[in-house]
């Protein structure tokens, strides 16, 4: 008898689902104008120091307090000016990947399109209007709209409206993104699916394919996806994997995919985070707050949502790199960018270490 294979799925550590009153009456927020690139003439918001009042608001997380040491080199961006999205301050991923030293030269090009393949996304969030470019649907759920908050979450990671005095920012805040809708309301999804989302997003123009899925069973099904969007000048970003193991899980396994562990805001590897030989890099990924469907935000942790920022760096790349090697695509060079930026913070198994938006940068040949 054949078994059916709902195989696992998204990953969830943690969801902590925080309404925030009042925002959505914020009127000052109608000016759309979101500048390409933020210099040091905007007004300072960003936190000096990587250490925000989020620990404070978090139960049950001490661990996370300040113990960094090594860290904290690259956590103190007191020279990083910011926008005016009122909850950068919870947003201490963006400090420590640097993003916005890479956000000196480019916030991302709208042309370079980053594929959700996920939950859904709630496109009709005030800090999402106008990202979603196109959405199609793979699942039994009657719409491609996110029911479960996990896809909402990951978009806003990637690309939620930057300086727009709502909400968050993006790590690549002028991308535009695909909802391709592979998992179900419940969070789950079959290999065949993700392969198919794969297609489909390769074939209507994704840059960027992040897949914060993750299956303990390999598919060649959807190992030849992936090579198809490599082959097709796409860069894929997939989670590690929330089982706290070293066990491969698929596709971040795959050679052309990108496999992305998570880590805390001191540095040290997040709770469940998978890790070896076979992960690629590491970001940030444990009390990440971001956007949730009908206006909300909250914070998630697990390795999807370290994948989402890796996924943001990609994408901001896509927009500084050149075709050095001539061979007509930009995904090996936005990779090796990704990866040679890595930041080596003392964790065995996470590739070269976390990303770095500003040694990627500097991989590039560009300066800030
Ligand atoms: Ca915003
Ligand atoms: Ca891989
Ligand atoms: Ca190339």
């Amino acid at each position: 008898m054949k078994t059916l294979k709902f195989i696992v799925l998204v990953l969830i550590t943690v969801s902590l689902v925080t309404p925030l009153v009042g925002i959505a009456e914020d009127a000052s927020a109608t000016n759309s104008s979101n500048p390409p690139h933020y210099t040091s003439a905007v007004q300072a918001k960003v936190p000096t120091s990587g250490k925000t009042d989020l620990n404070g608001q978090r139960a049950g997380d001490a661990a996370v307090a300040d113990s960094s040491s090594a860290d904290s080199a690259l956590a103190t961006q007191s020279d990083v000016l910011g926008p005016d999205d009122p909850y950068l301050s919870e947003q201490w991923a963006l400090n420590k990947i640097r993003a916005l030293k890479l956000w000196q030269i480019t916030t991302g090009e709208p042309q370079f399109l980053v594929a959700v393949l996920d939950t859904g996304i709630d496109q009709r969030h005030e800090d999402l209007n106008g990202k979603v470019v196109v959405e199609v649907n793979f699942t039994d759920s009657p719409t491609p709209n996110d029911i479960h908050g996990h896809g909402t979450h990951i978009a806003g990671i990637i690309a939620a409206n930057t300086n727009n005095g709502i909400g968050i920012a993006g790590v690549a805040p002028q991308s535009r993104l695909m909802n391709v809708k592979v998992a179900d309301d419940k969070g789950r999804c079959q290999p065949s699916v993700v392969a198919k989302g794969i297609i489909w997003a390769v074939d209507n123009g994704a840059s960027v394919i992040n897949i914060s899925v993750e299956f303990r069973e390999p598919s060649a099904e959807l190992e030849d996806a992936a090579n198809y969007a490599w082959s097709q000048g796409a860069v894929i970003i997939a989670a590690a994997g929330n089982d706290g193991s070293q066990l491969p899980v698929y596709p971040a396994y795959y050679e052309n995919c990108i496999a992305v562990a998570a880590t805390r805001q001191d540095g040290t590897l997040a709770p469940l985070s998978n890790y070896g030989d076979w992960v690629d890099a590491a970001a940030p990924g444990f009390n990440i707050y971001s956007t949730l469907p009908d206006n909300s935000y909250g914070y998630k942790s697990g390795t999807s949502f370290a994948t989402a920022h890796v996924s943001g760096l990609g994408a901001l790349l896509f927009s500084v790199v050149s075709d050095t090697n001539g061979n007509g695509r930009l995904n090996d060079e936005v990779r090796a960018a990704i990866e040679a930026g890595g930041q080596e913070i003392g964790i065995d198994g996470v590739g070269n270490g976390r990303i770095d938006a500003a040694s990627s940068l500097a991989e590039t040949g560009n300066t800030p």
